[in-house]
C-alpha cells in the first residue's frame, strides 16, 4: 500500500470519457491473457473433467489401427478405394463389422452412380430420444487415383473410433446418437444425398445437428472449424481454446462435402477440417507450426495419400473434439443459452488503504471452459476510482488484473463492462471480484457486479 501524491481539487478533477475507461481497461487486460493465466492452465483432461459425463481421450492409436487397415483394403484392391471399386465396398465390411460387434444397429443403405453400386452405411446408437438426434459423418470412398487415407479415412476412422467408444463407455445420452459413413462423396456428395433424400421430412427434423468430418489428418495440419451453426462452431472452437490452440473458421469448404446436403435440407450443421489443397500462410504457420507456402496436404488427391500421409497430432486433437462434441451434444440441453448473467447484488464496504475484499459469483450448469470473450460487469461506487486495484479470480485460482491503481485517475466510481479472456480456465465453479482500495482518504463499496457467459 502507498500513499499517493497529495489530490488534485475535487473541482478541477478531470473526468474520463467512458471510451477512455474502457480503452484502458482493455490495454490493461491484454498483456495478461496474451501471456496467459498467472496459473498453470488446466491439462486437457481436466476440460472435459468440468462436463457432467465426461468425454473420453480417444486413442489415437486405435484411430491410426483403423486407417492401417483401410490402407491394406486399398493396397489389395488396386490402390484405391473408390466408389464402384471392390476397395470401397470391402472398406464398408470392415466398418460395419466393427460395429456390429459393438453393439450398433446397422443399415446397409444402397444407391446406384455411374453404373455401379454405392453403399451408404448408418449405424444406431440404441437408446435415447429418437425426436432428437445428433448425427456424425464422415465419407469413406477415396479418389480412383490413391488410397485416401487422409482424404477422407481420417475422418472416418476418428468417427469410427469415437462410436466404439460410445460402447465401450455404455453411454446412455438424453439424445438419440446415428453415425454415417457416405459412399461416392467424391463425385458430388452422392452417398449423403440419397440418405437425406431418403429420409422422410418429420425424419429430418429429428436430426438436431449434424457434424461432418473430412480430412482431420493433414500432414501439415490447419485447425479449421466449420463457421455455419455459430453454437457448433463455439463448441469445437472453445474445445481447442482449451487445448491452447487457437482455430480458424474453414471458408474452402463451402458445398465441398457430405455436410451440405444436410444444410440444404434445414439441418444444423457442424465440423471440423484440417485443410487440403490451400497454402498454409506464415500467420497460419505460427501459430499451428508446420510449413508455411506448402499445401496443408500435398497429398491431397493423389497416390501418396497413404497411412504416411497423417500428422498423428492433429488426428488425435480432432478425434479427442469428435467425442467432445458426441458427449456433450448428446447429453442435453443442460447448457444455459449463451447470454446467461450470473449477479452478485450483495454490497461489499472495501476498507480504505486496506486489505482486498472479494464478492463471489457462483457458476453452475456450463460445458467445459469459459469463453474467450468473457463479459465482467463491474459496478463499484467510490469517491476516487484512481484508490483501487480490480482483479477477477477463476474458480481455480487464475487471476486476470481488470484494473491498476492509479493517482491520475480522479474520477468516481468504476462502472464499465470488462471483457476477459478466460477460455483455458473451466466455467464452473464460484469466481471472485476482488478489490483492494491501495490509497488513503477515498472510499467506497462493491455495489454489484456480474459474468455473462
Ligand atoms: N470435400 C473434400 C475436400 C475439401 C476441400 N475443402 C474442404 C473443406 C471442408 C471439408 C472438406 C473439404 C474432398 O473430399 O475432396
Ligand atoms: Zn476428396
Ligand atoms: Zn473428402
Ligand atoms: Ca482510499
Amino acid at each position: 500500500m502507498t500513499e499517493r501524491a497529495p489530490r488534485r481539487s475535487r473541482l478541477r478533477r478531470t473526468v474520463l470519457p467512458t471510451g477512455a475507461v474502457v480503452a484502458l481497461a482493455a490495454a490493461l487486460i491484454t498483456p495478461a491473457a496474451v501471456a496467459g493465466p498467472a496459473t498453470a492452465a488446466p491439462a486437457a483432461g481436466a476440460v472435459t473433467a468440468a462436463t457432467a459425463a465426461a468425454a473420453p481421450d480417444i486413442p489415437v492409436a486405435n484411430v491410426k489401427a483403423h486407417l492401417a487397415q483401410l490402407q491394406s483394403i486399398a493396397t489389395a484392391n488396386g490402390g484405391n478405394r473408390a466408389h464402384g471399386r471392390a476397395g470401397y465396398k470391402a472398406s464398408i465390411d470392415y466398418v460395419k463389422g466393427k460395429l456390429d460387434a459393438a453393439g450398433y444397429t446397422t443399415t446397409l443403405q444402397t444407391f446406384s452412380y455411374n453404373g455401379s453400386t454405392g453403399y451408404n452405411l448408418v449405424a444406431d446408437w440404441p437408446g435415447g430420444d429418437t425426436s432428437h438426434v445428433v448425427m456424425a459423418g464422415a465419407h469413406l470412398d477415396s479418389v480412383t487415383g490413391g488410397p485416401g487415407i487422409n482424404d477422407d479415412g481420417s475422418g472416418s476412422a476418428g468417427v469410427l473410433e469415437t462410436a466404439l467408444a460410445v460402447s465401450r463407455a455404455g453411454l446412455k445420452p438424453t439424445k438419440h446418437l446415428r453415425f454415417g459413413w457416405w459412399g461416392a462423396e467424391e463425385y458430388g456428395m452422392v452417398g449423403s444425398k440419397n440418405y437425406v433424400n431418403s429420409l422422410s421430412s418429420a425424419d429430418r427434423s429429428k436430426i438436431d445437428s449434424y457434424l461432418n468430418f473430412d480430412m482431420i489428418g493433414s500432414p501439415n495440419p490447419g485447425y479449421f472449424t466449420y463457421r455455419y451453426d455459430s453454437a457448433l462452431d463455439a463448441l469445437f472452437r472453445d474445445y481447442f481454446a482449451g487445448l491452447g490452440i487457437a482455430t480458424e473458421q474453414d471458408f474452402e469448404g463451402d458445398g465441398r462435402s457430405d455436410h451440405a446436403p444436410f444444410q440444404n435440407a434445414g439441418i444444423r450443421v457442424g465440423g471440423l477440417f484440417s485443410g487440403a489443397d490451400y497454402t498454409k500462410t506464415a500467420a497460419q504457420a505460427a501459430k499451428w507450426g508446420g510449413t508455411a507456402g506448402q499445401a496443408f496436404d500435398r497429398c491431397y488427391h493423389s497416390s501418396c495419400d497413404t497411412s504416411a500421409n497423417i500428422d498423428d497430432t492433429v488426428l488425435d486433437r480432432m478425434s479427442d473434439a469428435i467425442a467432445y462434441a458426441i458427449w456433450t451434444l448428446s447429453a442435453g440441453d443442460t447448457t444455459p443459452p449463451s447470454g446467461t448473467v450470473f449477479e452478485n447484488t450483495t454490497d461489499v464496504q472495501i476498507p480504505d488503504n486496506g486489505a482486498a475484499v472479494t464478492s463471489a459469483v457462483t457458476v453452475t450448469g456450463r460445458t467445459g471452459n469459459a469463453p474467450a470473450a468473457l463479459q465482467v460487469g463491474v459496478d463499484i461506487k467510490h469517491t476516487w476510482r484512481g484508490d483501487l486495484v480490480v482483479d477477477l479470480v477463476a474458480p481455480n485460482g487464475t487471476t486476470f488484473r481488470l484494473k491498476n491503481s492509479s493517482g491520475n485517475d480522479s474520477a468516481d466510481n468504476v462502472q464499465t463492462t470488462y471483457t476477459v479472456n478466460a477460455s483455458a480456465v473451466p466455467a464452473n465453479g464460484t469466481w471472485q471480484l476482488k478489490v483492494q482500495d491501495v490509497a488513503s482518504q477515498d472510499t467506497g463499496y462493491i455495489d454489484s457486479w456480474k459474468l455473462t457467459f
